[in-house]
């Protein structure tokens, strides 16, 4: 069992694909522990891309990731990690494989669509960053039993 912090960006949100998103979650048997939708600011968009501040595309990254609404997702499963990655597709969207998010919808790596934790780690440190411990819900699903 491990745990990722989910993103969807404001692009996604702006192209109404919110529910989508959410549904394939869902559908694939991860579990939703914490959700909320909120305005990234300047200062979170600095602690959650701190390993991207000092690169080039910083800026542009930091403006996209702020000009809009996202939606905070800590997802729950095993293999969660992997698993929305895997979902998400390559960071770049031309390399990105038919059936993941970024491979279907997306065009550009400036706009993405998707955020996931890269590993259990930064999973960690981030659900931190978006969540309180009162805004994450520990609860059992009775299909977990025919899930993993
Ligand atoms: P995130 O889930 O947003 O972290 O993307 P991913 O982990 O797939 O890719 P990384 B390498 O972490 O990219 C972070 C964001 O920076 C953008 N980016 C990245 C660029 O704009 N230009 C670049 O050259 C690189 C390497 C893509 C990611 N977010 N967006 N939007
Ligand atoms: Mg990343």
């Amino acid at each position: 069992m491990n745990k990722s912090l989910v993103l969807i960006k404001p692009d996604a949100v702006q192209r109404l694909m919110i529910g989508k998103i959410i549904s394939s979650i869902e559908e694939k048997g991860l579990k939703i522990t914490g959700l909320k939708m909120l305005r990234m600011n300047d200062d979170l968009a600095s602690k959650h891309y701190s390993a991207h501040v000092d690169k080039p595309f910083f800026e542009e990254l930091k403006g996209f990731m702020t000009s809009s609404p996202l939606v905070a997702i800590c997802v729950e499963g095993t293999n969660a990690v992997t698993i929305m990655r895997s979902m998400m597709g390559t960071t770049n969207p031309v390399e990105a494989a038919p059936g993941t998010v970024r491979g279907d919808f997306a065009i550009t790596v400036g706009m993405n669509l998707i955020h996931g934790s890269d590993s259990t780690e930064a999973a960690e440190k981030e659900i931190n960053l978006f969540f309180s411990k009162s805004e994450l819900s520990d609860y059992s699903r009775e299909i977990d039993k025919w899930i993993s």
